[in-house]
């Protein structure tokens, strides 16, 4: 709770009493800011009355409240009952108004979920229907000694219904309607400006919530208070940076204003800087801003990077504002000092869309500080379902495990939420670009005046909000509905001109016209859609007739009916913004969110989603892997490990090529694979499980998209692997580099033949190195089944990147034995700083063990130093990491599963 003096709080009724005992005369020179009180002690009440709980802080939400457990089980249909449930989330606070005299007094609600009446003293204040908009009321006038505030927040799912049949009613029906019945989900999710993805996905349950999920406050000032503050960086020439800086502030009156701002930069400015021309010039009350330039020479600054580029040197900005009425003056009239504090990058960033070297469309590339850069990353997804559950905790571990991975970039999805200022801060500080979607995604919206007025206010509020992130590198109004539109993925085809001119309208007039408020010379101009053919969709107006087209913009690629092992069936486009391939999480999290008596394989049918069922996953498994048959008693712990390995290589591969042709004419500059995180314990397209651990997937991404890679890619045509060299690093030591090819036995450990030649990298490019023909490398002993290679990238001895390939299916190879694998010995390390304990897992065996991995059969978050590996030599280390302080207990050889690929082999 801040405050700024005199609060009373009275804990013995759980109720607050909130009471400005300082008059202006009792603390003129302390009072003189902005006070906020938080509101923040609730009881929720469903709509008979049979279900109420008190004491409840923010953020809250009924799911959270009553029924935690319902990611578990089966109670995302199990407990579906109450989104379909009225709630009453309602405050009783105390207020000392009796020495007050203060301008105003503003009950601000940062995030209601979703669909509400809010009722101040039994009189209503206002309704909300939008979970991405802040509400604020002047409550000056109605606030009393004893106060009841309530939220009445109606059933979104009821609520998106009458939506629906309004718009049935009038003809004018937005589709898609419903979910695939297979998602077990609520319908007419896009009636509601509210988190798309909690009526259900195709990795998630319905939990359609209601609720606060971000703070209620009474913001008590006189005149204006500072919102936010946009920051465009930007470079002037050689010797200055510019500021171009905009405060919006919000001003509770009818009448304009003056103020006098000061900006605090001590790493940049030698002494602060007095914005005082609005203390004769009016400050308007309709659209209150404060504008201006600042130069910052050269020599001051330290260039922000991207991850992997160099440092992120962030610069602390510190404003400060007085406002006041009339011609007096601040000595006269105002108390009111409001503050606002952030940190700003300075970096450039292009978009660049030239033509293309291959003579067909444009290139889409990010050039970041002038230099061009491959995008690696992946798509991010809600850190919780429920909004009220997201934890910057969660958040940190999500990002900063896309930083281990050497991710570069991540696309905040827009069938999630605007994530918290915290994410973005720390986006920030860990140099990872996001790619931002505004929250539209998979379907058409209604056009109607007052949903655009709301989406007008959601994306005003949110870009002035994130604008000024260095981190944040291009905003983009909605996920697919460009392609869904002209591809008639929900019928619309039999009104297409209504529901082009409604996309136009929604997107460009209203969604791009709000984002232009915001727009920053460092950074490109808003994108419509993803997937689109960014620049070239000008002359169409937004609306092609391929909007995937492989030469323009970027693309969505998923195919499930071919082999995903093989890089031949992947196309080869200027940017993939998504692509992926699902898993099952490791069977402990199964064990974790499963009831005692739920059979595992008929959870994880409820839990698949995907129209064709766990097809794709087990035909890419049945591909390379040993399956055995369901009747098998080993079949589910199979089909779990299998699925990781699958995705895992199937992510590789397809990474791996799309890095490897940044320099050829197809000029492809990013890879953003779905999906980096999970909502619940389910088959889905994520790296990372719910629980935060890391699936195979993210272990082997952090060795695929390392700054310097081997990549090996087999080629049908010519039956020959093209071994391409990535880097980059924007400066490499050509020393000692070589590449060692060793030919393996399956049934031996240590290479059988090994040979090796000289390299050289190219910095920031690819170092297309040989075309190997496989008959080259395997003859003699050595077959397509009974042999598989290893290749490695070295600096002399030092392996710095390694990299195999499998010349047959490994279910169908010839020598996969029983390696003999023994736990040997497990030592507990206490790290100095005591945050992190590790374990050292010992693995020795006898011959080669395939895709070694390793589960803990804990509640714990850990990482492992390598998971899914293939063993060749007799004896290796391997680390696991605590991310709690625990570590001894944890020791037992019961407490790790450890499975190879041998296991199954028949
Ligand atoms: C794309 C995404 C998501 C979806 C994913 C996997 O369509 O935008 O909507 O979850 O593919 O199917």
């Amino acid at each position: 709770m801040k405050y700024g003096c005199g609060l009373l709080r009275n804990g013995t009724t759980g109720a607050v009493m909130v009471g400005l005992v300082c008059g202006l005369y009792v603390c003129s020179g302390q009072c003189d800011k902005v006070e906020v009180i938080e509101l923040s002690n609730w009881t929720i009440t469903n709509q008979n009355g049979s279900l109420t709980i008190a004491n409840q802080t923010l953020p809250l939400g009924i799911y959270s409240a009553f029924a935690p457990q319902v990611l578990d089980s089966y109670n995302d249909v199990g407990l579906r009952y109450l989104a379909y449930d009225n709630f009453t989330f309602s405050n009783f606070f105390q207020f000392d108004v009796h020495h007050f005299n203060r301008g105003h007094i503003n009950l601000t609600f940062h995030g209601i979920d979703t669909v509400s009446e809010i009722r101040l003293n039994h009189q209503l204040l206002g309704r909300t229907d939008n979970m991405f908009v802040r509400y604020s009321y002047e409550v000056s006038s109605l606030l009393q000694a004893e106060n009841f505030l309530e939220v009445e927040i109606q059933s979104p799912v009821v609520a998106a219904l009458a939506r629906a049949n309004a718009l049935k009613e009038a003809k004018k029906s937005v589709p898609p309607e419903c979910p695939n019945e297979r998602y077990h989900g609520e319908c007419h999710m896009n009636m509601l400006r509210k988190m798309q993805a909690s009526f259900s996905w195709d990795w998630g349950p319905a939990a359609p919530s209601a609720g606060i999920w971000k703070n209620v406050e009474l913001e008590i000032y006189e005149v204006a208070v500072i919102r936010e503050v946009d920051v465009d960086v930007s470079r002037v020439n050689g010797s200055y940076w510019n500021m171009h800086i905009r405060c919006f502030l919000d001003a509770g009156g009818w009448q304009n204003f003056n103020g006098r701002l000061v900006l605090y930069a001590v790493e940049l400015l030698d002494r602060p800087v007095v914005v005082d021309r609005y203390a004769i010039k009016n400050i308007s009350h309709l659209a209150p801003v404060i504008e201006f330039d600042q130069a910052v020479p050269n020599g001051k600054v330290v260039t922000w990077w991207p991850n992997g580029y160099g440092e992120q040197k962030l610069y602390p900005l510190h404003f400060t504002l007085k406002t006041w009425l009339g011609p007096d003056g601040p000595e006269v009239r105002s108390k009111t000092k409001s503050h606002k504090s952030l940190r700003v990058g300075f970096r450039t960033l292009d978009l660049v869309e030239d033509p293309a070297p291959d003579g067909v469309g444009n290139t889409f590339l990010f050039r970041v500080n002038g230099v061009e850069m491959f995008m690696k990353g992946s798509n991010y997804i809600p850190s919780h379902l429920l909004p009220e559950m997201q934890t910057n905790e969660q958040i940190s571990h999500l990002l900063r495990s896309a930083k281990e991975a050497h991710m570069n970039m991540l696309r905040v999805w827009g069938g999630g939420v605007y994530e918290s200022d915290y994410f973005y801060q720390l986006a920030d500080s860990l140099g990872l670009l996001i790619w931002q979607d505004m929250m539209f995604a998979c379907a058409m919206y209604p056009v109607n005046d007052e949903f655009l007025s709301s989406v007008r206010e959601e994306v005003r509020q949110n870009a002035m909000r994130l604008s000024h992130h260095p981190s944040v590198a291009i905003f983009v109004t909605n996920n697919e509905n460009e392609a869904a539109l002209v591809q008639n993925w929900y019928g619309t085809l039999f009104e297409r001109d209504r529901f082009e001119s409604e996309y136009r309208e929604l997107y460009l007039a209203n969604v791009i016209h709000e984002l232009k408020l915001v727009s920053h010379s460092s950074r490109p101009q808003p994108l419509v859609s993803s997937p689109s053919n960014g620049k070239a969709s000008e002359p169409d107006n937004y609306i092609s007739s391929n909007p995937q087209d492989n030469q323009n913009g970027d693309v969505h690629f998923y195919d499930y009916t071919k082999d995903g092992w093989d890089p031949g069936i992947f196309p080869r486009p200027r940017f993939v913004s998504e692509f992926g391939f699902q898993s099952f999480p490791g069977a402990y999290a199964w064990q974790r969110s499963k009831g005692e008596d739920d059979d595992l394989l008929g959870l994880i049918t409820h839990r698949q989603h995907h129209p064709l069922g766990n097809v794709p996953v087990i035909a890419l498994v049945e591909r390379h892997l040993p399956l055995p048959f369901p009747e098998n008693e080993n079949y589910a712990t199979a089909l779990i490990y299998f699925s990781q390995i699958a995705q895992a290589m199937a992510t590789k591969v397809e990474t791996e090529l799309y890095r490897s042709l940044r320099d050829t004419p197809h000029r492809t500059m990013g890879a953003l694979y779905w999906q980096l995180n999970d909502v619940w314990v389910a088959p889905s397209w994520s790296s990372i499980d719910f629980y935060g651990n890391w699936k195979l997937l993210h272990y082997w991404a952090r060795d695929f998209l390392a700054p310097i890679s081997i990549v090996a890619l087999y080629e049908k045509s010519t039956d020959s692997l093209n071994i391409s060299l990535i880097c980059d690093q924007l400066e490499v030591d050509p020393r000692e580099l070589n590449v060692v090819a060793n030919v393996h036995l399956w049934s031996q450990l240590l290479p059988r033949q090994s040979t090796s030649w000289d390299v050289t990298l190219r910095p920031n490019g690819v170092q297309y190195d040989k075309v190997i023909a496989i008959s080259d490398l395997l003859q003699g002993e050595f077959t397509r089944t009974n042999a598989f290679l290893e290749l490695q990238l070295r600096r002399g001895q030092d392996v710095i990147s390694r990299t195999h390939f499998f010349p047959s299916s490994i279910a169908g190879a010839v020598g996969i034995e029983d390696p003999g694998l023994e736990i040997a010995s497990r030592t507990c390390l206490n790290t100095t700083n005591v945050v992190r304990n590790s374990v050292s897992i010992s693995i020795q065996v006898k011959r080669p063990a395939v895709f070694v991995y390793l589960e803990l059969l804990k509640p714990y978050r850990y990482t492992l130093s390598e998971n899914g590996f293939m063993q060749t030599e007799p004896m290796h280390v391997v680390y696991l990491t605590f991310d709690a302080p625990l570590c001894a207990r944890l020791l037992r050889k019961s407490d790790l599963r450890v499975l190879t690929v041998n296991d199954f082999m028949r």
